[in-house]
C-alpha cells in the first residue's frame, strides 16, 4: 500500500520525474508535441506508473502539489527546449489534469499564469488532458471551469475519448479543442470492422466540430496509414515513439524541424 507519506517524501526527495512521449502530424509526419508523463522513481519498489499512485493522491488532495510539481516542470523543460531551439517555439505540451486539479479551477488557472510567466511561454504552447470523468465528476461547473480555460487560450484535450459513460451532448456545450481517440479503439484498427467503424465515427464528429484529432496507441505501420487515410491529424504510439527523456526529445526536435 503507498502511503500519503510515502508521496510528501517523494516531492521533496525528488523522486518524481517527466518523460515526453512525442505526437506527430499524420499528414506530413512532422513533430507537432509532445505529452507530458508522470514517473516515481520509488526508492524500494522501482518505477511506478500514475495508474499506481494518482488514485491516492487524489484521495489525499496530494494531487494538487503532485500536479503544480508536474506543470511547473514540464514548462521549464519547454523553455529550456525554446531556448536551445527556435523550432520548439511552434511545439505543444500536453498535461494530464486530474479531476480534482480540474475541479479547482481558479487555482489550477492562477497557477498556469504564474507557471508560463516564469518561464515566458504563451498560453497556446500548453494543452491540458482531461478525460470525460473529470467532466462527469463536476457537470455542474465544467462549463464555467472549459470557458474560464478557454478564456485564457488554454487548449483542452478530452483524453480517453469514447470509453467514459458520458453523454456526446457536452462536446458542443463545453469548450474542447481536441479529442484523443482512446488506444483501445487504435488497437483493434487492424482486427475489427466495428473498431474501424467507431475510430471513422470519431473522426468525423471531430471534423463536424472543429476539434483537432488525435490517435492514440498507434502500434503499427497500417494503424498509422488507416487513420493518417482517413483524416485523422494527429497520432502517439509506440510505433511512432516511446516516451523519451528530456535529453532524448532534444535530439528529436533538433532532427526533425
Ligand atoms: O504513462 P502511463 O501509461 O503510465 O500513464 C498511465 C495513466 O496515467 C494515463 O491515463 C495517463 O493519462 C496518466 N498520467 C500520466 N501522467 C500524468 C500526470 O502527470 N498527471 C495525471 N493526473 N495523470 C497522468
Ligand atoms: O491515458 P493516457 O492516454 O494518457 O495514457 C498515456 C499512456 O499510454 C502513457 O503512459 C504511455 O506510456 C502509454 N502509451 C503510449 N503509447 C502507447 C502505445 O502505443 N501502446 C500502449 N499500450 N501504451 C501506450
Ligand atoms: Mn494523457
Ligand atoms: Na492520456
Amino acid at each position: 500500500l503507498l502511503l500519503e507519506s510515502d508521496l510528501r517524501r517523494a516531492l521533496e526527495r525528488e523522486e518524481f520525474h517527466l518523460l515526453y512521449q512525442p505526437i506527430f502530424s499524420l499528414i506530413t509526419g512532422q513533430l507537432a508535441g509532445f505529452e507530458a508523463l508522470l514517473r516515481w522513481q520509488h526508492p524500494e519498489r522501482g518505477l511506478l506508473s500514475p495508474l499506481d499512485f494518482v488514485g491516492v493522491c487524489e484521495e489525499t488532495g496530494l494531487i494538487l502539489p503532485v500536479g503544480e510539481w508536474v506543470l511547473q516542470q514540464a514548462c521549464q523543460q519547454l523553455q529550456r527546449w525554446c531556448q536551445l531551439s527556435s523550432a520548439a517555439q511552434q511545439l505543444t505540451l500536453s498535461v494530464n489534469v486530474s479531476t480534482r486539479q480540474f475541479s479547482q479551477t481558479t487555482q489550477l488557472l492562477s497557477t498556469i499564469a504564474s507557471i508560463l510567466q516564469a518561464f515566458d511561454l504563451r498560453p497556446g504552447q500548453l494543452k491540458l488532458e482531461i478525460t470525460e470523468s473529470a467532466i462527469m465528476d463536476n457537470l455542474n461547473s465544467a462549463e464555467q471551469l472549459l470557458k474560464a480555460l478557454r478564456a485564457y487560450k488554454l487548449s483542452i484535450s478530452l483524453d480517453d475519448f469514447g470509453t467514459g459513460y458520458s453523454s456526446l451532448s457536452y462536446l458542443h456545450q463545453f469548450a474542447i479543442d481536441e479529442l484523443k481517440i482512446d488506444r483501445a479503439f487504435t488497437a483493434r484498427l487492424d482486427a475489427a470492422d466495428s473498431s474501424r467503424t467507431i475510430v471513422s465515427a470519431i473522426i468525423a464528429l471531430a471534423q463536424a466540430l472543429s476539434l483537432t484529432v488525435v490517435a492514440e496507441g498507434i502500434e503499427t505501420v497500417s494503424q498509422r496509414q488507416w487513420l493518417s487515410a482517413n483524416g485523422c491529424q494527429l497520432g502517439q504510439g509506440y510505433g511512432l515513439s516511446y516516451p523519451l527523456d528530456a535529453t532524448q526529445a532534444l535530439e528529436l526536435i533538433q532532427k526533425t524541424t
